[in-house]
């Protein structure tokens, strides 16, 4: 495979650090902080689907590179899905994660049904066409937040099949397993098939 260059189409540098250990070599991959692209990104459908195309097609139509979205978001099952596509900003703006978190955890209270999943769309723009890859994964919400490592909602959730929450887990452990990952090997595969 020839190398790919991508610009990854976020502001959020920890996504940045899990797509650049999740992707293997054969990629090169470009930050809006290493070209100066400063601009506010819009997020302004309602769906993840919807948000992450239209980061990628803002930032292409700006820059005219080949570039990818990450649009993520926690859906929890007794939260009839929230919060979903407002995930980054569910207790407010600015986004807080540790207000995110304590948010979710009062809405849930004692509830036993705990189930939810993690659901990342990335959207990649090549040579001006659209495709779209999806990951998720399932698992439950704790009742009290755990471990430091990851970001967002990692501290409150375990994936299906384990013991502790993503942020209890080692990075190495969380990038084999995670919605992220599941969306990269299909772009991966995308690649690979053309190649
Ligand atoms: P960009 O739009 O610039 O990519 P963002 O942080 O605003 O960055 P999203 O709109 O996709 O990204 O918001 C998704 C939120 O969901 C994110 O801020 C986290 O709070 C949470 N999230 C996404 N992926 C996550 C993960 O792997 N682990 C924990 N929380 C995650």
């Amino acid at each position: 495979m020839k190398v790919v260059k991508l610009l990854l189409a976020t502001s959020n540098a920890k996504k940045v650090e899990e797509i650049r250990k999740i992707l293997p070599s054969g990629f090169e991959l470009l930050t809006l902080k290493d070209i100066g692209f400063s601009e506010v990104i819009p997020e302004t459908t309602n769906t993840i689907v919807g948000n992450s195309s239209q980061k990628a097609w803002f930032v292409f139509n700006r820059t005219g590179l080949n570039c990818l979205s990450d649009d993520s978001g926690l859906e929890i099952n007794a939260l009839g899905g929230r919060p979903g596509v407002d995930s980054a900003h569910y207790a407010g703006m600015p986004p807080d994660n540790v207000k995110n978190i304590d948010l979710v955890l009062k809405e849930m209270g004692e509830l036993q049904e705990r189930g939810a999943r993690f659901v990342t769309v990335m959207t990649l723009i090549l040579d001006g066409n659209e495709h779209q890859f999806e990951g998720e994964i399932s698992g439950a919400i704790t009742r009290s937040p755990i471990g430091t490592n990851g970001f967002g909602y990692d501290p409150i959730f375990v994936p299906a099949g384990f013991e502790t929450t993503f942020a209890h887990m080692e990075a190495v452990d969380k990038n084999m397993i995670s919605h992220r990952a599941k969306a990269l090997e299909k772009l991966n595969e995308f690649f690979a098939s053309k190649a």
